[in-house]
């Protein structure tokens, strides 16, 4: 856990969230602020800030973050039609939140990638 970091004090419950799945190693909550009717946040409970940041040890919980994500997306009813998952990394990356966190935006037509 990171002191200052937003996420790990969703993870502690320090700061609320609306929880949609959660298990010893994964939590998954609606953002705060959706571009999508449906927008989830999926996170490691662990601190890890960026993509760049995964170390080798880290690849059995990456691993689970991944796979708990489509099920996340089954969960929240996305999964048929289709959905986007999105990490951002760093400035130009568009990172806001340096807490590692899968972004999965579906329930509309999302269409192709615009950068
Ligand atoms: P990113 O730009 O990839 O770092 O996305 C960070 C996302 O986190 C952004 O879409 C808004 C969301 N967010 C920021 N603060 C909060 C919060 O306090 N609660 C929730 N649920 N989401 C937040």
């Amino acid at each position: 856990m990171s002191n200052d970091c937003l996420f790990c004090k969703i993870v502690a419950g320090t700061i609320p969230c609306n929880k949609v799945y959660e298990d010893e190693l994964v939590l998954a909550f609606r953002d705060i602020h959706p571009q999508a009717p449906e927008h989830v946040l999926v996170i490691p409970k662990q601190h890890i800030a960026t993509l760049d940041d995964v170390q080798v040890q880290a690849r059995a919980v990456m691993g689970h973050l991944m796979e708990r994500t489509a099920h996340v997306a089954r969960l929240i009813g996305v999964a048929e039609k289709g959905y986007r998952t999105l990490i951002n990394t760093r400035g130009d990356g568009g990172q806001e939140v340096y807490h590692i966190h899968v972004h999965i935006l579906g329930g509309k037509a999302i269409g192709p990638m615009v950068c």
